[in-house]
């Protein structure tokens, strides 16, 4: 055989080679915290010894991969990240019924796995909140704010951080819970006004919390458990349960349609909702209520049961069509 026959002949087989992922590989997104992510993939690799090729993306983030990439996805499961992104994915059918075995979830978590019809299910909770730096605003005489409203209080001008709800799934969240609690015109009304305060729209929604505790801004917009980790790091932030009450999170998990790897992604499911695993999330400070009732809720998870929750329409803020109305709205009047 000649030798460019030959090379092309092996390179043949390396693309198909690269096509068909042998079964012992898992290509996964997390969108959770890179210390639980790191967790979650060497304790799959340790138990069933299939390999897991893993990247950290904000929710917003990875629906824009699924959607760019389907058809031909890189990517076989999608874990973590606020739960509307997933039941968007589930909609447009970017993602697939996972056969996910619901009988301990908790009914939150079985609710997402209803809205889709299958195709995603509850893995965490956790409620939006606010924190600030006690001492920046001590140093400026500010207040703490009590309220969602209180933070148009121009006191704290240039204090405010909050991530941009096209890439973050926590900023989207506290703009579906703006309209929830407000109505949709004054939601914006409000948004705008609490925008002339701020003075970043990060990438990811646990970015803020992270300045405000190592006192780059003095106020941030977040979930409360990402706060209660950097508060018990020994950071000076106060966390504050808005009167107006909140809304909340349910973070999923997801198999990509056209998943290459789909065995291995339904032992993932598997594993992401078994309570044992559920449980070793506080090892590394992650402190969501986890989604399985036998699962083991950390003392410092903030208590979802003594927080104003809003009763949060996940179907309709869950929609591909209510998501992308809201979001070109806020680039056309809320975005700096
Ligand atoms: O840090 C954990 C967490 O708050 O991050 C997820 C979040 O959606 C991912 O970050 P983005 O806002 O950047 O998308 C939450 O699901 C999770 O509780």
């Amino acid at each position: 055989m000649k030798k460019s026959a030959t090379i092309g002949i092996l390179s043949l087989a390396a693309a198909f080679a690269s096509s068909h992922a042998s079964a012992d590989e898992l290509s996964l997104v997390c969108s959770a915290e890179q210390s639980w992510c790191d967790l979650m993939a060497s304790g799959f690799e340790a138990k069933t010894g299939i390999d897991v090729a893993m990247v950290r993306k904000s929710t917003g983030e990875t629906l824009a991969q699924v959607r760019a990439e389907a058809g031909n996805p890189k990517i076989d499961v999608w874990w973590g990240g606020t739960g509307d992104p997933h039941l968007v994915a589930a909609e447009e059918g970017l993602t697939q019924a996972s056969g996910a075995d619901t009988a301990q979830l908790l009914d939150w978590a079985v609710n997402m796995h209803t809205i889709s019809g299958g195709k995603t299910v509850g893995i965490y909770a956790g409620a939006l909140g606010i924190a600030y730096n006690s001492e920046i605003l001590a140093e400026k005489g500010a207040q703490p704010p009590a309220c969602w409203k209180d933070l148009m209080n121009p006191a704290y001008a240039g204090e405010i951080q909050v991530a941009n709800p096209n890439s973050s799934g926590t900023a989207y969240t506290e703009l579906a819970t703006f309209v929830q609690l407000f109505g949709e015109d004054e939601a914006f009304r409000l948004l705008k006004e609490i925008g002339k305060n701020v003075n970043s729209y990060t990438k990811s929604g646990s970015a803020p919390s992270k300045a405000a505790a190592r006192g780059e801004t003095g106020i941030s917009i977040g979930f409360m458990h990402d706060m209660v980790k950097l508060a018990s790091k020994g950071f000076p932030l106060k966390i504050v349960a808005p009167c107006e009450g909140t809304g909340y999170e349910v973070g999923a998990v997801s198999i990509i349609e056209g998943a290459k790897n789909l065995d291995a992604a339904k032992q993932w499911v598997e594993y992401a909702l078994d309570a044992d695993v559920q449980s070793l999330a506080q090892t590394v400070k992650s402190f969501q209520v986890p989604s399985n009732s036998n699962a083991k809720v950390a003392p410092e998870s903030p208590d979802l049961n003594s927080i104003k929750l809003i009763d949060y329409d996940f179907a309709t803020y869950g929609s591909s069509e209510t998501r992308g109305r809201l979001l070109s709205r806020w680039d056309a009047e809320v975005k700096p």
